[in-house]
């Protein structure tokens, strides 16, 4: 059934664009369209957006690294409290509801009393700034389904079900306090919905699914969110969550289409590679770069993310601070959480906390190891502390610092050599030797503080080659899974940076299923170094250099990274040949490299050349 209700709106869709008729502007009042208006899916579509590594849509999340998430919602109102008909107390946050088995009826009622007056946007967007925040993370509708701007899908609203203020719109205040101050607003948006009577049965889940549509409409619409931020994708019953990745790439596709320049995490689809631009570790930070993927790790300040009024047990600003620059020294951002009270009300240990961070970001300019920082890559990552990288600057960030007379040991992963040392917000020498496998810095002095010493290193990173003036490489698409007889296309392709999905192909001409693409020319680096070269491929991939096999990842599969490590020379062109094949389902693509001086990203077409 559903399938037939989608395959007649695409017909609508086609007729619509075939009278060059606005999709937008035709759809009845407020309807959301149910693919994006740009272009209809179908063979021939890419829904690749661009390189998430270098795209200038991602610029500022990859530079501003640390931003504040806000859990706030119904469950705010319960402070983390129930009181169940034996008298008990049951405890929990922003899962109160499922996990304490609140009846509907009486969360609802609850929720009528909810009243976050004392909500102040501008105090919230303070304690961001004052942290260091670039960005903030609300929680627009959380599993609970409650929607806290004033939307007009149904009444389960802040506005609508509360004894808040009619007139205020918390969303609102919220986009002005940070367009104020400069910082990007985000939404989190559940998938997963324990009130919404349709979301649960796989028979009226599209109307659940169309309801989706209009709030996330109205919320690009209304307040022109930089990021949108998915959860409760995942498989699970109680309710039942009928989540497929084919949903995923339907509303990836349909949000791109309404905001190109949206930023959004990989829960819009089901959490794999392949979804959305980024990965999103939940209370963990990930030991290296992760492969094939921008990331952002969430955590709590204290062990919830609504309020809990029990849970007094706050991490120190230090670990905190420690967390941002070993996220960040591995390219990843810092989602840190603060859950309001019933009141609206950031908890005073929260705000204290993130003051703080800020303090030590803004001390002696040691946030430049965090802002527009990344992973090091020229240098191991040591035991006593992290390693960052901007431009020619390495910023070592000391939590052990040694005792007088003693060093701290950096191993080098390439040749890089260190022309001079400092130590941020101090006058003592650093003595850089070189020492074994890398090399030793010995500083004069003490420690600055007690959270990290940064020391400042200016390097040579070595040679790199000028950018290349390739075109890309031959292209050769088979119209069956097995590379057989003549390519039905052959053409130049700029990069390997695909994500056909379900419905698309590399051409109108070249079906969904059961195609076929050889690559061939050659790929010339830019460092003579160690390259890591990485596929993220479905269904199957394999990857030659110089005529040797170094990917063979040619036994079907789901999306799926393999990772080949290869000796490449600056400025030498190596012959590579990719072949992929698709036999049904998701079809993706994509060929990376990362080495010590080279940050990962998709080989980019200046350094690949037609044979
Ligand atoms: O929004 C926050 C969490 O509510 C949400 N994601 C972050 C950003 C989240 N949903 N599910 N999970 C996290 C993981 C599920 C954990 C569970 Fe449980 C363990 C569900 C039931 C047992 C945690 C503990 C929630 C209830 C009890």
């Amino acid at each position: 059934m559903r399938h037939r209700a989608t395959g007649l709106v695409l017909l609508l869709a086609a007729a619509l664009a075939a009278t060059a008729v606005p999709a937008a502007t035709a759809l009845p009042d407020g309807a959301p369209a149910p693919h994006p208006p740009r272009a209809a899916a179908g063979p021939g579509t890419d829904h690749a957006a661009d390189d998430p590594f270098t795209a200038d849509r991602t610029n500022w999340f990859r530079q501003d690294r640390f931003g504040m998430f806000i859990h706030f919602g119904a469950y705010s109102n319960l402070e983390g409290e129930y009181r169940l008909p034996d008298g008990t107390t049951c405890r929990d946050a922003e899962w109160i509801k499922r996990q304490c088995a609140i009846p509907m009826d009486a969360y609802e009622k609850q929720a009528q009393q909810f009243d976050p007056a004392d909500f102040d946007a501008k105090a919230v967007v303070k304690a961001a700034q004052d942290a260091g925040m670039r960005y903030i993370v609300i929680t627009a509708k959380h599993h609970e389904g409650y929607a806290m701007w004033p939307t007009k899908v149904n009444d389960w609203n802040l506005r609508d079900h509360s004894s808040f203020d009619k007139n205020r719109d918390i969303m609102a205040e919220l986009k002005k306090a940070a367009d104020d101050a400069g910082i990007k607003l985000g939404f989190y948006y559940s998938i997963w919905d324990w009130h919404d009577k349709d979301f649960a049965d796989p028979a009226t889940f599209p109307a659940y699914e169309k309801r989706m549509y209009a709030q996330l409409k109205e919320l690009i619409d209304r307040y022109d969110p930089a990021l949108l931020w998915f959860d409760g994708e995942w498989d699970t019953d109680n309710p039942h969550n009928p989540w497929t990745a084919r949903d995923g790439e339907r509303l990836e596709s349909y949000l791109r289409g309404l905001d190109p320049g949206l930023v959004i995490n990989n829960r819009v689809g089901k959490r794999r590679v392949v979804d959305g631009d980024y990965g999103t570790p939940e209370q963990e930070i990930p030991a290296a770069p992760v492969d094939g993927q921008l990331w952002e790790s969430c955590m709590t300040l204290n062990g919830h993310w609504g309020y809990a009024r029990y849970d007094q047990d706050w991490k120190s600003s230090q670990t905190l601070t420690r967390n941002l620059l070993a996220t960040t020294s591995r390219s990843g951002n810092y989602l840190l959480n603060v859950g309001p009270d019933a009141r609206g009300r950031i908890p005073r240990p929260s705000v204290d906390r993130l003051k703080e961070m800020g303090d030590w970001l803004r001390e002696d300019g040691q946030g430049e190891a965090v802002f527009g920082a990344r992973y090091a890559g020229l240098v191991e990552e040591p035991a006593w502390g992290s390693v960052s990288r901007k431009g020619d600057k390495l910023y070592a960030a000391v939590t052990r610092w040694p005792a007088a007379g003693g060093t701290l040991h950096l191993t080098a992963r390439t040749d890089i050599r260190v022309k001079a040392a400092r130590v941020l917000g101090s006058d003592q020498r650093v003595t850089v030797t070189e020492a074994g496998d890398g090399f030793d810095l010995k500083p004069s002095g003490a420690a600055t503080n007690d959270t990290a010493t940064v020391i400042e290193l200016k390097v040579d990173p070595g040679p790199t080659a000028r950018v290349g003036h390739g075109t890309g490489l031959k292209q050769e698409i088979f119209d069956n899974a097995t590379l057989s007889g003549d390519p039905k296309i052959t053409r130049t392709d700029a990069t390997l940076n695909h994500a056909w999905k379900y419905t698309g192909s590399p051409d109108p001409a070249i079906p969904a299923d059961r195609f076929s693409v050889r690559w061939t020319g050659s790929v010339v680096p830019r460092r003579s170094e160690t390259y890591t070269l990485t596929t993220v491929s479905d269904d199957m991939a394999r990857v030659w250099i110089d005529g040797k096999l170094v990917i063979d990842s040619w036994t079907p599969h789901e999306p799926k990274i393999d990772k080949a490590q290869v000796k490449l020379t600056a400025g030498k062109r190596h012959a590579v040949r990719v072949e992929y094949a698709e036999q049904t389902g998701e079809a993706h693509l994509r060929l990376l490299w990362s080495s010590p001086g080279q940050e990962q990203q998709i080989i980019p077409r200046s350094q690949l050349y037609t044979p």
